[in-house]
């Protein structure tokens, strides 16, 4: 798995590695008997990453069983099974809705999540891949947020429909979406704001965003809740809440690269039962990379 993405994500999770696997290998030092102890520290170290006490149960539950069934010799045995049976904690079918063409997307999330860096690094990615893209930016709220797109904008080299500032955004999102037939687009990217006076202004405004997507898009839309993985436990009850004033199809879960605590993917995945479509590992704009279980279980316990 020494691929150039492989190692990327791996340099991505260089500091949730050092402290899962920094933890593995204490366990491991304490000598190779799986005895009552072993089970107990390994869930510490498990819960410790961030896991979420319902996918670390499981985790561990399925190990003691396979360790009591294939008769496994020691706690190295054990820990060599332990990426697999993390990366079971994920879904292992779903929608790329991402890929899809055509598709409307709407990015939402809370202020600071990498909403605008995120629909950046997709209008890249949906590029690279041999798309047309669109960008609306539908934060109106912040004075910066439509100068932001713009430049992220440029990088992918994609047209951004904008208003002035205060504007309505549904009427943003009325024009790209108009603009969007007009040209054949094949994705079209809204951003929108993370922040206004209270959260349910906030949900309000979004939903009527979404009312007027539905109405206007020709192509589906799907919502792309960004998460901050720095955040930890607490960006679980945010998703909870825009999952349940929009219907959330799926996740980005940014920052990863900036976190000791990478196990809060589990913890999502098993949790809110949306699956993660991407990653951020990084500020650039090559820094977003497709989610796979396997990879980034690999990843984040290392060679424990
Ligand atoms: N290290 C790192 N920083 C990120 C990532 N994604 C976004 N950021 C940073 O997070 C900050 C907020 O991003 P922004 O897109 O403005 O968030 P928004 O308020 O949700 O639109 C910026 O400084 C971004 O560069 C990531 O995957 N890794
Ligand atoms: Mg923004």
């Amino acid at each position: 798995m020494s691929t150039p993405w492989f190692k990327r994500l791996s340099e991505g999770l260089t500091r949730s590695r050092e402290r899962l696997e920094g933890q593995l290998n204490v366990l491991l030092r304490r000598g190779p008997d799986v005895d009552e102890t072993f089970w107990e520290e390994l869930e510490d170290a498990l819960v410790g990453s961030d896991m979420g006490i319902t996918a670390v149960t499981e985790i561990v539950a399925r190990l003691r069983d396979l360790a009591a069934r294939r008769a496994l010799p020691d706690a190295h045995s054990v820990i060599a099974l332990l990426a697999e049976e993390i990366a079971a904690e994920f879904p292992s079918e779903y929608a790329d809705f991402l890929s899809e063409t055509p598709v409307t997307i709407l990015v939402v999330g809370v202020n600071g999540t990498g909403k605008t860096t995120t629909v950046g690094k997709l209008a890249k990615e949906s590029v690279d891949s041999g798309r047309r893209v669109l960008l609306g930016s539908a934060d109106t709220f912040r004075a910066a947020a439509a100068e932001q797109l713009d430049i992220w904008a440029e990088r992918a080299g994609v047209p951004v429909v904008r208003r002035d500032r205060g504007a309505d955004p549904a009427a943003v999102v009325f024009d790209t979406l108009h603009q969007a037939t007009a040209d054949g687009s094949d994705i079209a990217l809204i951003d929108t704001a993370g922040r206004l006076h209270t959260s349910t202004d906030l949900m309000r405004e979004l939903q009527k965003v979404q009312r007027v997507a539905e109405r206007e898009s020709t192509a589906p839309v799907r919502v792309l809740l960004v998460m901050d993985a720095t955040t930890g436990q607490n960006g679980l009850q945010q998703a909870r809440e825009f999952n349940s004033a929009l219907g959330v199809d799926g996740i980005a879960l940014t920052k990863l690269d900036g976190t000791a605590k990478g196990g809060i993917a589990v913890a999502i995945a098993r949790e809110l039962d949306i699956p993660i479509l991407r990653i951020g590992v990084g500020e650039g704009l090559a820094d977003l990379k497709p989610f796979s279980a396997p990879d980034f279980a690999a990843a984040l316990i290392g060679e424990a």
